[in-house]
């Protein structure tokens, strides 16, 4: 069995991973706020590519949903929660319906949709999404979001302790070997190291570095988030 990697959602053609488990990562922050909601108890996120479509999807199917997701990294006009996994905490997220749109993650899954079995994965979860893995035992493609069409080092990062975690159970592909040497090589510096990441910086000059600590931590929540019909779950 094979673990594949995209770098970005243009490089994943839906029709050669029909097969496969789909694995989306956007360590910052999109799929670590999406394993923090569920992790404090919300009960599904609606992820949706455009803003409109957020506030469309409110009106016509989830009226008491939560708005939450970013544009350049901030808050969304008319949004309730912004893009930080600190903001999806228990008395806000709990028992309740998340519509969630963001400028790379919620693209990666809805391009993921037609996989098998799509996870939503970042370093906090990554355990519990390779027990998963291991444990269903099909072909593996890893999508990082990426940065407006762009390769990112955090979510390649977490693609090679992905890789691996699962080095044993599956034959890795160059870019899964790639990035899993990455890995090697990044790990015992990993907050520094990604602190001098183009997107970090950025995040950083809009006062949310405290986030790209939070977003480094490795298996810290339990959950394994599901993408089936337009909705993630756990
Ligand atoms: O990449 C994304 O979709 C977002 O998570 C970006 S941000 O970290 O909120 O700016
Ligand atoms: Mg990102």
């Amino acid at each position: 069995m094979n673990i594949e990697v995209c770098f970005t959602p243009d490089e994943y053609q839906s029709k050669d991973y029909e097969k496969f488990t789909a694995v989306v990562i956007d360590v910052l922050r999109a799929t670590t706020s999406i394993a923090t909601a569920f992790s404090n108890g919300c009960q599904q996120i609606v992820p949706v590519e455009q803003v409109e479509q957020a506030f469309q999807t409110k009106e016509q199917l989830y009226p008491e949903a939560i708005l939450a997701g970013e544009r350049k990294g901030l808050l969304i006009s008319g949004f309730n929660l912004g893009n930080s996994p600190l903001e999806y905490a228990r008395d806000t997220v709990q028992d309740k319906t998340i519509i969630m749109t963001t400028t790379n993650g919620t693209v990666a899954l809805n391009k993921a949709a037609s996989a098998q079995k799509v996870y939503a994965a970042a370093f906090v979860n990554a355990k519990a999404v390779c027990f998963k893995l291991i444990a269903e035992g099909r072909p593996v493609v890893i999508l990082c979001a990426g940065t407006d069409g762009r390769f990112s080092m955090e979510d390649a990062l977490c693609a090679g302790l992905i890789a691996d975690r699962l080095k044993d159970h599956y034959h890795l592909s160059d870019k899964a070997l790639a990035v899993q040497a990455m890995y090697e090589a990044y790990k015992s510096n990993l907050v520094a190291r990604v602190a001098q990441s183009s997107h970090a910086l950025y995040l950083a000059e809009l006062g949310f570095a405290e986030d790209v600590k939070l977003c480094l931590q490795q298996d810290v929540l339990d959950v394994a988030p599901v993408f089936a019909n337009g909705i993630l779950t756990i």
